[in-house]
């Protein structure tokens, strides 16, 4: 099966609107991207007097539920998993296309695929949907998301209280600005600014959103953000690899959430091209991997984590990765380094 788009937005819109009640779903472990695709196409729903609801699977941020407001948005921990109760005549899955990052949702969406419908900017991807649209040269899923509110008929300003908080167009903003690195990676082409542009001139307040969002973490966090630096070594001169271990979230209290963002510092490192950190998430008894990549240097050369992540039984985006192993960070560790030698 090729993971491609097999029809358009207009008709998506079409039967987001004929629908009496739509369930959004989207990755385990939703980032800003997941949960603003989640609340906006739930907006967007509610817009046109859709009942609508979001289900997603934690651990998810504090600063990202802060964004909910009153739009409803069922979370489960996918310790104590859970399916959706009642009948939902339209599922929508966005910013992910992956049975690995739907396990929990994942039977309650084989059994009824024909009313699935899929929006995604991912390379790779599923039959998790019968009908989807997947455009991976988006900055994030919810610049894709605009075209399906436009589709719509919906204001983007739609869902602001008297403080201008909570609109659909805030909601897309949290999802374009965290996926592009508040408009710094490469995914931020001419497009991504537009729509920026034009989701300011909706009413979204950028510089709460960005001291929300980027200016809230505890200290525990930076704490060990500390610890994974301390343990980066340099492959090859050009591949940082960095690891947390049990220990390090007991010892500075952080929480496993906590360790979004840290895989990207290294990046600061002018011959750094390419980043991996090896978390042991005592919780669920496995050990992650995130791996990012920098752009196309002046020969035309990058290192293609999504393929790195994929030997590992992951995958994502060219520069943006992540896999999930059953061994222990070392020994995840002494399979990396196999691989790696042959990029580095
Ligand atoms: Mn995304």
């Amino acid at each position: 099966m090729k993971y491609t788009t097999n029809t358009t937005i207009d008709a998506l819109a079409r039967e987001l609107r004929g629908a009496h009640r739509v369930l959004v779903t989207t990755h385990q472990k939703p980032d800003g991207d997941a949960m603003g695709s989640v609340l906006a196409t739930v907006r967007a729903c509610a817009a046109v007097g859709v009942h609508a609801e979001g289900w997603v699977v934690d651990p998810c941020e504090g600063n990202l539920r802060a964004f909910e407001g009153s739009t409803p948005v069922t979370h489960v921990r996918p310790r104590q998993p859970a399916l959706p109760v009642g009948d939902f005549d339209l599922a929508v899955v966005v910013d992910t296309g992956a049975w690995t990052q739907l396990e929990v949702i994942a039977p309650w969406l084989v059994e009824r695929v024909e009313r699935v419908v899929g929006i995604d900017h991912h390379a790779r991807g599923d039959l998790v949907a019968a009908r989807r649209i997947v455009d991976v040269s988006c900055g994030s899923c919810t610049a894709l998301i605009v075209g399906l509110v436009d589709a719509m008929g919906v204001d983007l300003a739609f869902g602001a209280d008297a403080n201008g908080r909570y609109s659909i167009a805030e909601a897309l903003f949290m999802g374009l600005a965290t996926d592009t690195g508040w408009f710094r990676f490469s995914n931020a082409r001419a497009p991504e600014y537009a729509l920026g542009a034009r989701l300011l001139t909706a009413g979204v307040d950028k510089n709460a959103m960005y001291q929300q969002l980027e200016q809230s973490s505890r200290a525990e966090r930076v704490m060990l953000q500390g610890r994974a630096l301390s343990s980066m070594e340099i492959i090859g001169g050009r591949i940082a690899l960095m690891r947390l271990r049990a220990s390090d979230f007991v010892e500075t209290g952080a929480l496993i959430e906590e360790t979004s963002g840290v895989v990207n510092i290294p990046m600061e490192i002018s011959a750094v091209r390419a980043a991996v950190l090896v978390v042991e998430d005592m919780a669920a008894g496995i050990t992650k991997l995130s791996f990012r990549s920098k752009p196309a240097d002046a020969h035309g050369n990058f290192i293609d984590v999504n393929e790195l992540a994929a030997r590992f039984g992951g995958g994502g985006h060219v520069h943006a990765a992540g896999a999930k192993q059953t061994g222990t960070v070392d020994e995840v560790i002494e399979l990396l380094r196999v691989s790696l030698a042959h990029l580095a």
